[in-house]
């Protein structure tokens, strides 16, 4: 994952910020245990449901998630019929440009237009496209703390983010939050996706009704909680 982030870097696709959220990122995988937990997986499925119920689901794409997960997003848009949208923090044009040819040559058709803004932001993440995250009615939003989450909210959206932080600004605002990292959580997703599709419009509501995102966010707290105390344990058995 590091090389592919610094190759991003090397490339333009990455923020140099980009490093240090994946440090972020590391640190709170190691307290999580690096695996995809029942708390992940039930946020996943509930996820994957959400998006093959939506009219216009929208998956946004920043620096960091575009070299990290490209086949997976291109998978998942296919199965989940979503748009891909490119939305980052540090913004420039020349910088929009190339994500879109790296995305491009793994097959995406992408959306970058730029033509609209998401009012109620400052930060570039109000740029969006017209026909994307402006009408989207679900947004997955991979790899990212801030404001725009709740800012999303407010336009009527449903949002699913994916942060291996169960305390960030943006995991605590999401309907769906996904406490996992994103080469475990894109995979699974599209093997959930391939496994979900054939499921009824009443199969996937019950689903997506079932969920409990609190009760979510609680089981990862504990997760770490229960992780922390079986090293704890171990040390002291030494
Ligand atoms: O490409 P840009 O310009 O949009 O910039 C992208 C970053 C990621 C720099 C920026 O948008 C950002 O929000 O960075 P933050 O504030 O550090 O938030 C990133 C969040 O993602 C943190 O809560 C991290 O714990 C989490 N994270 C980092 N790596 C992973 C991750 N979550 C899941 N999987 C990862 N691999």
């Amino acid at each position: 994952m590091r090389e592919k982030l610094v190759e991003g870097v090397k490339l333009g696709v990455t923020a140099m910020q980009g490093l240090i959220a994946h440090g972020r990122g590391e640190a709170f995988d190691y307290i999580l245990g690096e695996v995809t937990r029942d708390f992940a997986l039930r946020a996943e499925r509930a996820a994957v449901a959400l998006m093959l119920l939506a009219k216009h689901p929208v998956i946004s794409v920043n620096g960091n998630t575009a070299v990290l997960v490209p086949e997976e997003t291109r998978k998942l848009a296919e199965l989940v019929n979503a748009k891909v949208e490119i939305n980052v923090f540090h913004h420039s044009p020349e910088r929009v440009e190339k994500i879109k040819s790296y995305l491009e040559k793994h097959g995406i058709e992408v959306l970058a237009a730029g033509d609209a803004v998401l009012e109620g932001l400052d930060s570039a993440r109000r740029i969006v496209d017209s026909r994307g995250i402006l009408i989207a009615d679900v947004v997955l939003v991979p790899l990212e703390d801030g404001d725009r989450c709740e800012i999303l909210k407010r336009h009527g959206k449903k949002v699913i983010a994916i942060d291996l932080n169960p305390l960030s600004r943006t995991a605590r605002m999401a309907d769906i939050t996904i406490v996992d990292n994103v080469v475990r959580a894109f995979p699974k997703m599209v093997e959930l996706a391939e496994e979900m599709q054939s499921y009824s419009r009443s199969e996937l509501e019950k689903i997506v009704r079932e969920y409990d995102n609190s009760a979510v966010l609680a089981d990862a707290v504990d997760g770490v909680i229960r992780y922390l105390e079986g090293v704890k344990k171990e040390l002291l058995s030494r």
